[in-house]
């Protein structure tokens, strides 16, 4: 029976860069969830008898939720749902069982990269048929839904037994459990030269992999351990936990400490990596050497021929406009388009569906290609691991020789978190207010050359994303940005990514924080960070 419950609006269901998220007593409050879901279903048309996916990265309130969306699912008039077996799926293997299966679209529970447990994080985002975060105009009409809605329809059913791969029914809705890992390590296996990984490995390659007690662990060990041979052990905190073991499950070196403690040690393995909580970031760190996303992005692009699935070269590389200038360089070397999105992989969708670009990636150690519409952790690991077996070299040698050809772009970001809303409003708003004035004035000795509140227009459907952060150039290709996050839950947090680039083959070896040092202080200056959020040091620096 299907029963139709009155509710009222909230006002804070307003999706972020990635979805809803919030702490989990906030999901909990009456109707939270229903009225979020029930939103989603009145902002689609058409999916009557079609396809859902509904998985998540097995965090605390998971089970629940699920539950939730399939009984408003069958109320909707889906015809079939297909979720991961325990309520699994990364968010990778949820876009490729969309994708693959030709479903409507798909329901991902993950706050990705926050904590997560009772008192920590959740979150509900919508992925459309072509297996990628719904665009914009679809976030909107979800969030104006919220404001409005006044009842949902749930079916009135018990739970459903999601531990055992099976079909159910759940009134006139077929419900698929299906095995979470056999769909993506298929894909993975023909984008990738498995049998010369599996030499690699067989030939005494080490490799640690920190799933970090979050999804990708079960995917981890199948495809690493179980298909590539890999030693037993390479996969370390494989067991998803509701609470990732108390830790975030953020691939960085601030909370990936211990695996890039592992890889600086002289006997280090040869390749480290890590994933976060649903899989779709990833840490790339060589023995002695940490390699940032946006030089990864730029290495994977200029190597990606090595690998089968992209032996026929790219079409095109797509960054976000805060990632660093690297894979720019990549692409006007193969004579391909180079396009700057604003953050949020949503924005890659429309370049990707079009065929304009092959490979993204984000500074927020997000890497990805056209094989699914989200970033994707194991994938950005495959494909170097594909490239080592080809190359021969360590990855030291391999980003070396990278920056001898290309140059290095020296990069940081600083993030201040959980600071005053209101506070760093205002430092954006007084930025932004400045920007025309700021072009010609010296700034720690740099000349600005332009500044700017970055606005993407959409080359494939035409629409305008304005405000989406400032950036300050200097004279000789060095800039700093600043942007607020959009997928935070408790304040606001202040990013502010740096940049120089350094084409002097004498000064390729320098510590990060040397080269940035002058951009550091010249972004301080100009932002009055310390005196605007009473910080006076980033809380992370990646
Ligand atoms: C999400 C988005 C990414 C974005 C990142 C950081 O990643 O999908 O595109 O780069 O958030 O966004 P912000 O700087 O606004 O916090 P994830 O892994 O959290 O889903």
């Amino acid at each position: 029976m299907i029963k139709t419950v009155a509710t009222t609006p909230y006002d804070d269901q307003k999706p972020g860069t990635s979805g809803l998220r919030k702490k989990v007593p906030h999901f909990q409050r009456p109707n939270y969830v229903e009225n979020f879901v029930q939103s989603i279903f009145d902002s689609l048309e058409g999916f009557e008898g079609k396809t859902l996916v509904i998985g998540g990265d097995g965090r605390y309130f998971n089970r629940e939720v699920i539950q939730i969306a399939l009984k408003m699912a069958a109320a909707a008039g889906f015809g079939k749902a297909m979720v991961g077996q325990g309520g699994i799926l990364s968010t990778p293997a949820a876009s490729n069982v969309i994708r693959k299966y030709g479903a409507f679209g798909g329901i991902i529970l993950s706050a990705s990269h926050n904590p997560g447990g009772p008192t920590e994080d959740f979150g509900i985002k919508y992925n459309t048929g072509n297996g990628g975060p719904a665009p914009e105009k679809i976030t909107d009409a979800i969030y104006a839904r919220t404001r409005t809605i006044t009842e949902y329809r749930v079916l009135d059913a018990p739970d459903l037994d999601l531990d055992a791969i099976s079909t159910l029914a759940l009134g006139s809705m077929r419900v698929e459990v299906i095995d979470p890992v056999a769909d993506y390590a298929e894909l993975m296996e023909s984008l990738f030269d498995f049998p010369a990984l599996k030499a690699m490995f067989a030939g005494g390659f080490r490799m640690a992999f920190d799933a970090m007690s979050a999804v990708t662990g079960p995917y981890a060990t199948e495809i690493l351990e179980n298909r590539l041979g890999a030693a037993r052990g390479t996969v370390r905190n494989g067991t998803p936990l509701p609470d990732f073991g108390g830790h975030h499950p953020d691939p960085n070196l601030v909370h990936a400490r211990e695996l890039h403690d592992v890889m600086m040690e002289e006997n280090a393995p040869d390749f480290g990596a890590a994933s976060d909580g649903d899989g779709d970031r990833n840490l790339i760190i060589g023995r002695g050497i940490f390699v940032t996303p946006s030089d990864s992005l730029a290495l994977l692009a200029a190597n990606a021929h090595m690998a089968p699935g992209y032996a026929a070269g790219l079409a095109g590389i797509a960054r976000s406009m805060p990632t660093s200038g690297a894979a720019d360089r990549v692409a006007e070397k193969l004579g391909i388009n180079l396009y700057e999105t604003p953050t949020g992989w949503k924005f890659f969708g429309n370049l990707l569906d079009a065929g304009l670009a092959t490979i993204c990636g984000e500074e927020s150690a997000g890497t990805g290609s056209n094989h699914v519409r989200e970033k994707d952790g194991l994938w950005a690991v495959l494909l170097w691991l594909n490239i080592l077996a080809v190359r021969k070299q360590s990855v030291r040698a391999i980003a070396k020789e990278h920056w001898e050809t290309y140059g290095r772009n020296y990069y940081a970001r600083h993030d201040y978190e959980g600071i005053d809303s209101a506070a760093a409003n205002g430092l954006v708003d007084a930025l932004r207010a400045r920007l025309a004035t700021l072009p010609g004035t010296t700034l720690s000795g740099l000349v600005v050359a332009a500044a700017d509140d970055f606005a993407y227009h959409d080359p494939v459907d035409g629409s305008t994303s304005a405000n989406q952060g400032i950036r300050v150039l200097f004279e000789g290709g060095s800039r700093v940005v600043f942007r607020l996050s959009g997928t935070g839950t408790s304040g606001a947090t202040l990013r502010v990514y740096i940049e120089r680039y350094e084409a002097d083959p004498a000064k390729l070896a320098q510590a990060t924080e040397v080269a940035l040092a002058d951009l550091i202080s010249a972004a301080e200056t100009l932002a009055e960070i310390s005196s605007r959020t009473g910080r006076t040091a980033p809380d992370v620096i990646t």
